[in-house]
């Protein structure tokens, strides 16, 4: 059994050390337990040069046994491996944005509706009309439904295009579509760059390392300027796009006297519907009558982003905690979609009275109950789901409940509309004084700071330090996925809490603007907002032409899964450099890890840097930073000017 110090070791919040302890209790067991038993991991797996692609192996590269049965080498092995990665992160973020596009056209068909007011329906139709403009679609005298379903027609064109480039590229500053074009990576119909990922890999295809990567990045710009972009973008024209909201995150909000609803995941048609529900009149009442004081709907993961986002429905946690929040015992119903999602779920929850609602017929798991909300009366659908879990707080057992107290007040909402919309105001939204602000150095650079929790590292300690680090040294620091939940829990999305940490330029324009110096942008597939928000920062002018010129990074820091991958290769070719608290599988190869690592650049003007400590990426980062900033010629010592009360107006 743990003991405390162990326990602490491989979780950094509170409320997740609580109930890490009460699992031994409990004896429930955890990611972390099953985290020790797979502790021997595999050093072929881990070196990228295990290959089974076919079943004359598999075969394992060794110093004695240099090639495959096929004569495949440890290059070609691991580039195949590396490329297979990042296909399926592709895949799943496209995947997503795929599932909401055929939402849309269902809507525009007036489908998926309870009547005109209930169900799905067109939240935000500035966002439906200006990305129809951005694509071409006439939007002059014409009906909502009309436009949108040209535009999800288009959309879906993206996916199933044969000859033409994407034509969400076009998004992206001019110069680095010349790069892509140059380099001879602009992708085609995003479903067509991951089947011929897999084609490539299969046995006796591609054998060039150096061939097999460059499909790797042409695949991932068709998740960031495909799939993943689309996914944003379509869900904002649906459910609204994001403006800042208060909310607070970490288990403390769940509560002993309501129904404790966790909505856990990715995609957020299902938990909009659900939000939509649990608001609803009749089922307050049916909570009320149930004996209880009202309904927590919260969240795990992605799913939970997109619902803070858009609603300020609290975080319960990221993750690592998803199998924490149900040792609580104080979790009514936990309701799955797709990614992320553990199947330990299942035995952690029949410890308890915790029901698992699987909602996605692609993603079910033995022992969940699974239900779906269709396209009839999806509003009705929903409601009977949350009645299901107001029916189960009787069967609360309440000697096994323990909800820690801890939680923390977050702002989030950061679309790139509302943070134009903070730095400039309603008439004068722009990006001119954030550019203006890196110009003069008050703001250093920009990261992003995205990706998971991974049982390797403690939980969230990586994310924290290097953010800390970095606002200290006037970086501005956009957050995503579970590192912005991350940072929640530490209470560091709140504008005081962060201005403390944040250097004296960084903390002045924040303060003028009304920011904190970490912004929240959202879930997963919403890291094209970073991609967005750069683009936007090009265009604005006086920092370069192309987003390869931005003094920004990236930091996938506690990264594990493969869309990270995918996200890690799109910045990258996108021209941003991108740091990893935790290596690629690609050590096998020096071929393959040198071009990532470094020869990238040549290409794209960034690549990969892998830190295993926080502090010494922070160093990295902003010697980056400043060698952007020298390059761009900014870093011209100029005469720090105090803020008087005309400059804060005009900012
Ligand atoms: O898509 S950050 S652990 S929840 S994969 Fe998963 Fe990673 Fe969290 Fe969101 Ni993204
Ligand atoms: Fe072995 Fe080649 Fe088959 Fe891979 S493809 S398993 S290296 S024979």
């Amino acid at each position: 059994m743990d003991n405390k110090d162990s326990i602490l070791s491989k979780v950094s919040d509170n409320a997740s050390a609580e109930m890490l302890e009460k699992s031994r209790i409990d004896c429930v067991e955890t990611c972390f337990d099953r985290a020790e038993h797979q502790k021997a991991q595999c050093g072929f797996g881990t070196k990228g040069v295990c290959c089974r692609v076919c079943h004359m192996g598999p075969c394992r590269i060794t110093p004695k046994a240099p090639k495959g049965i096929c004569g495949a080498d440890a290059d070609t092995i691991v580039a195949r491996n590396f490329l297979r990665e990042t296909a399926a992160g592709t895949s799943a973020h496209s995947d997503h944005g795929r599932h909401l596009v055929l939402k849309l056209k269902a809507v525009a068909e007036g489908c998926n509706q309870d009547s005109k007011d209930e169900g799905y329906g067109i939240k935000d139709e500035k966002a439906l009309l200006k990305n129809a403009k951005l694509y071409g679609i006439e939007t002059e005298n014409r009906e909502v439904n009309a436009i949108a379903l040209d535009l999800a027609n288009l959309m879906l064109g993206e996916f199933s295009a044969q000859e033409e480039y994407l034509k969400t590229l076009s998004l992206a500053p001019l110069k680095r579509q010349g790069i892509w074009e140059a380099k001879g990576i602009k992708p085609r119909g995003i479903d067509r760059m991951v089947v011929e990922s897999l084609h490539r890999t299969s046995i006796g295809v591609d054998h060039d390392y150096k061939n097999l990567l460059m499909h790797a990045f042409r695949t991932s710009l068709s998740n960031g300027w495909g799939g993943s972009r689309i996914a944003s973008i379509v869900s904002d024209i649906l459910f609204g796009t994001p403006s800042p909201v208060k909310s607070s995150a970490n288990l403390g909000i769940l509560k002993e006297d309501t129904v404790n609803i966790l909505i856990h995941g990715h995609e957020p048609a299902i938990s909009e519907i659900l939000a939509a529900a649990v608001s609803s009149p009749d089922i307050k009442d049916y909570a009320k009558s149930a004996g209880a004081a009202g309904i927590t709907l919260a969240g795990i993961c992605c799913t939970a982003n997109e619902v803070l986002m858009r609603h300020g429905v609290p975080l319960a946690g990221n993750m690592l905690q998803q199998e924490l929040s149900i040792i609580t015992g104080a979790v009514e119903m936990m309701i799955v979609d797709v990614q992320c999602v553990m199947p330990g779920l299942i035995d952690a929850a029949k410890n308890y009275h915790t029901e698992i609602v699987s909602t996605t017929d692609m993603a079910k798991t033995i022992g969940a109950l699974h239900i779906t909300v269709g396209e009839s009366n999806p509003l009705s659908a929903a409601k009977n789901i949350i009645k299901r879990a107001i029916d189960n707080f009787k069967n609360r057992d309440k000697s096994k409940v323990k909800i820690p107290k801890d939680k923390e007040d977050l702002i989030a909402g950061f679309s790139v509309d509302a943070i134009k919309y903070m730095l400039g105001g309603r008439f004068r939204a722009s990006f001119r004084p954030l550019n203006d602000a890196i110009i003069q150095n008050r703001i250093f650079g920009v990261a992003g700071i995205v990706g998971c929790t991974n049982t390797k590292q403690k939980t969230d300690e990586y994310i924290n330090i290097l953010t800390e680090e970095l606002i200290k040294r006037n970086v501005l620091v956009l957050q995503t996925g579970c590192a912005a939940i991350g940072s929640a829990k530490a209470g560091r999305l709140t504008p005081e809490t962060a201005l403390k940490m944040a250097g004296p330029g960084l903390r002045e324009v924040c303060e003028a603007v009304g920011i904190p110096p970490i912004l929240h942008l959202g879930s997963c597939v919403d890291n094209t907002r970073i991609l967005e928000a750069a683009a936007e920062i090009v265009k604005e002018g006086g920092l370069g032409d192309d987003l390869g010129t931005l003094p920004a990074v990236g930091v996938a820091a506690e990264w594990m899964s493969e869309k990270a991958i995918s996200i890690g290769c799109y910045f990258v070719s996108s021209g941003v450099d991108v740091f990893l608290g935790n290596p690629f599988y690609t050590s096998g190869s020096e071929n393959v890890h040198n071009y990532l690592h470094g020869g990238a650049t040549e290409d794209f003007n960034a690549c990969f840097h892998y830190y295993a400590d926080p502090h010494e990426a922070a160093q990295r980062i902003i010697e980056i930073i400043n060698k952007a900033r020298d390059n761009l010629g900014i870093n011209k010592k100029t005469e720090r000017k105090l803020f008087d009360m005309k400059d804060r107006r005009d900012l």
